[in-house]
């Protein structure tokens, strides 16, 4: 892939009226996610919920690419297509997340850095050959009582970058995820300045690694208050917070940022991004990569019942079309109900 095909890559898949998939859930996680279903988490199971998603009639018109995990990526459908070439023939873009999880970071209780930067070379050169046209490393940055630490938002910044640098080797976009973490009591100021520091602090590590910023797409959190704070900021403040942090703090150079939602409501990530696209325009696309705002409904209306599969197909055409209207600002807490 030339550096025109990285951008254009990008620029795909931070479309307009569109946004990212991300249903990389690791193996642990997504068995917490089939637990809360009572759900065993088999191989098979697996594959039969994230075929659910992909085939899902429609989902292409607002989904521009799925991020999946190792062993989604070597999956099929249940007719032998195999995801990536079944995504990409729907017009959505195959993605793989590469990092192996945020451990313990040595010396800072209660910090973590992201894992796997060893081999990642030879496995983008694999994953490249499987059909991924973008990859995705998430970084965690906790606050607390003297959390963070600027050691830990340079090592995770320092990784990130690397990483990045490593993809576009590769021919593969990287998704850059700086997730200030929203658990804790802070308030939505706090937020704000440990968001503006870990962007400051990324972007500086992605200028001395020479990436690519067209090459790029980043997705950090929202500016919000913390998930346990007395007195939590409302949608227009969230906003209004987070449009101003990142025109501070993220060159225009990047063609799109897609938020994570990190533990909001799905509907709470519907009228934020739909709020923040109203304060546009913007330098970048503003989009989503939402993971759990996109699959809870459809995980909880699918309830691992084959004879649910619909329901659950359902559930997330109405979080993927209601996303697509945020994209422009167009989303109302009525659509809801429709
Ligand atoms: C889909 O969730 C991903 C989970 O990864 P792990 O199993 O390795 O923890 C996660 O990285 C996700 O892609 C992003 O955080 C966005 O998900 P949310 O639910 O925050 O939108």
């Amino acid at each position: 892939m030339t550096g025109q095909d990285l951008v254009a890559v990008a620029q795909a898949m931070v479309a307009p009226g569109k946004g990212i998939l991300a249903a990389d859930e690791s193996s642990p996680t997504i068995k917490k996610r089939f637990d809360s279903i009572g759900t065993e988490s088999t191989e098979n199971q697996r594959r039969v919920y994230r075929e659910m998603l992909f085939t899902t009639a429609g989902a292409a018109e607002f989904i521009s690419g799925v991020i999946l995990f190792d062993e989604t990526l070597r999956q099929a459908t249940a007719d032998g297509t195999p995801f990536p070439e079944y995504l990409a023939a729907q017009g959505m873009l195959p993605g793989i997340k590469v990092d192996t999880g945020a451990k313990p970071l040595a010396g800072f209780p209660g910090e973590k850095i992201t894992e796997g930067l060893d081999g990642l070379r030879e496995r983008l050169v694999e994953y490249r050959e499987l059909g991924a046209k973008f990859a995705k490393w998430r970084a965690v940055i906790v606050i607390g009582d003297g959390l963070p630490t600027e050691f830990c938002i340079h090592a995770n910044a320092h990784a990130l970058a690397r990483y990045a640098a490593l993809c576009q080797e590769a021919g593969i976009v990287p998704i850059v995820e700086p997730e200030v973490l929203m658990d804790g009591g802070h308030t939505i100021e706090r937020c704000a300045s440990v968001t503006a520091a870990t962007l400051d602090e990324v972007f500086a590590a992605l200028a001395r690694h020479r990436v690519d910023l067209t090459g790029i797409v980043l997705k950090p959190n929202m500016v919000i208050s913390g998930a346990e704070c007395s007195e939590r900021a409302g949608v227009e403040e969230v906003a209004e917070a987070t449009v101003v942090c990142l025109t501070a703090h993220v060159p225009a150079a990047v063609p799109g940022i897609a938020f994570l939602s990190g533990g909001q409501s799905a509907e709470e990530a519907t009228a934020h991004l739909s709020a923040m696209n109203r304060l546009g325009p913007h330098a970048w696309q503003l989009s989503f990569s939402y993971g759990r705002a996109l699959q809870a409904p459809a995980l909880q209306a699918w309830g691992g019942d084959s004879s649910a599969y619909a329901a659950g197909q359902a559930a997330l055409i109405k979080r993927a079309r209601l996303n697509g209207l945020a994209r422009n600002g167009d989303y109302a807490p009525e659509m809801e109900a429709a």
